[in-house]
């Protein structure tokens, strides 16, 4: 048998990379964290080859981020792509391995090598396909689904588009864009937005973001919710950790029946596990089982019974797939957690839910709340609240370098270097502060 060497394969060593810190518009959500800021920061990072051949991918913005890839670069350039394993490893020895106990209040944040190595990654099987002419799906094991089902994923909001418009409204805008920008602060607002969300997108499953209101309201919400629309739409609901363990006691007995899942309603594991026990509803996580490191006391502990997914913070496709694994084996569902995003994460999250043996829950996603766009082609399209795979090598969809010059410069303009609710919500309630345990 021949074997392959390395050099035999065109282009296989990463001569350039670029990294692109971006804005995009976003609108004033709420959350158990604050309120969005008008742009969310996005890294766009492109990895190129000696015969140009160009791979890319995107992750959450954060200056620290920037900076770490910055200090990534000399390590990445001269690798061969299809070596992922020796870059990781190179990776983790520069910038020593994370642990969840550095991370204090937000375990699940702050991670600098799992983002890094996401976006390596991605770029570098983007690299791959395109050398190998296979799309992602086909190097995590081909395609289980032609297309991958998404949630609509509900906010309380204050009025208003983001960006430009601050937190203005655009008077011309109509169908899912005036939904887009209108308030939704009570139940009848937010199911008002789930039927303009889900008639412009084909949702047939709806996720509302939690731990802004008062917990009772958000329980009618859910129950309004499932007046609107039957039990065939199943619901989610998410306080992300902000609840009390009787809070999420006394409001999950009213939601037993009701919802598909309740999202971290406690926070760590010991009190998820308690919640967990009590109730008759499966309880998912991206809180407190957020890592590798974090499975062995999930198992013990029982502390969920879905894991959400997410490639940007488990360290890429591959390790995700290892997750969905991991998953099947203790007898965990996977659902995928998802935050502000453009096309590439889009279409790099089809790859991975298309690939994973077991079908997932449909997946979280923030696409319906961007407007901007940063592949060729502009905006993806939905069809009934689901992705098809996008087709052509790699990751399938190419930069629109000048939407992505039009989002730097956004980013340069805008003065924002990384996320934070509790500054954003400040600016509209000065005594607000953020509280990891609220009700
Ligand atoms: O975008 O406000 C948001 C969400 O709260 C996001 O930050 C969360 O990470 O969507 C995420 C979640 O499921 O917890
Ligand atoms: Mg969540």
């Amino acid at each position: 048998m021949t074997k392959i060497k390395n050099t035999q394969l065109k282009g296989a060593e990463i001569a350039e990379i670029n990294i692109t810190p971006i804005a995009t518009v976003d609108p004033p959500l709420l959350n158990a964290a604050g309120l969005h800021a008008p742009y969310a920061l996005r890294i766009v990072l492109e990895v190129v080859t000696k015969d140009n051949i160009s791979g890319i991918s995107e992750i959450p913005g954060n200056i620290q981020t920037n900076e770490a890839l910055e200090e990534a670069r000399n390590i990445i350039i001269g690798q061969d792509p299809f070596q992922l394993n020796q870059i990781k490893q190179q990776l983790e020895s520069h910038f020593g391995k994370e642990s969840a106990d550095e991370r204090g209040e937000a375990p699940w944040d702050q991670r600098k090598l799992v983002h890094i190595f996401s976006a390596v990654e991605v770029a570098c099987l983007d690299i791959q396909g395109k050398i190998c002419d296979r799309p992602i799906v086909d190097l995590l094991g081909g395609k289980m689904r032609d297309s991958v089902p998404f949630a609509a994923y509900l906010f309380y909001k204050y009025e208003g588009a983001g960006g430009e418009l601050g937190f203005g409204t655009d008077p011309d805008a109509t169908g899912w864009a005036k939904a887009r920008q209108a308030s939704a602060l009570n139940a009848e607002e937010i199911v008002a937005q789930a039927q303009a969300m889900c008639k412009e997108f084909g949702f047939k499953s709806i996720k509302l973001k939690g731990g802004a209101l008062e917990p009772q309201h958000e329980v009618e919400a859910m129950l309004a919710l499932r007046e609107a629309f039957g039990s065939d739409v199943p619901l989610r609901l998410d306080p992300n950790a902000i609840w009390k363990k009787e809070t999420a006691i006394h409001c999950g007995r009213q939601l037993e029946g009701v919802l598909e899942y309740l999202e971290d309603p406690v926070r760590g594991q010991a009190a998820m596990a308690e919640v967990c026990k009590t109730l008759n509803i499966p309880l998912a996580t991206n809180m407190c089982t957020t890592s590798f490191e974090d499975i062995p006391s999930s198992i013990a502990l029982g502390s969920e019974d879905i894991i959400l997914s997410d490639h940007h913070f488990w360290g890429g496709l591959r390790s995700s797939v290892e997750l969905a694994r991991i998953c099947d084996t203790f007898g965990r569902r996977l659902s995928m957690h998802s935050n502000s995003h453009l096309g590439i994460s889009l279409a790099a999250m089809v790859h991975l839910g298309a690939a994973l043996p077991t079908p997932p829950y449909p997946l979280d996603t923030h696409y319906p709340w961007q407007s901007d766009e940063v592949i060729v082609g502009g905006r993806i399209k939905f069809e009934e609240g689901s992705v098809k795979v996008p087709e052509g090598p790699g990751l399938g969809v190419e930069l629109d370098r000048d939407a992505l010059e039009k989002l730097h410069q956004n980013f340069l303009k805008c003065g924002l270097t990384h996320r934070n609710d509790e500054i954003e919500m400040q600016k509209v309630q000065p005594d607000w502060q953020f509280r990891a345990t609220r009700w």
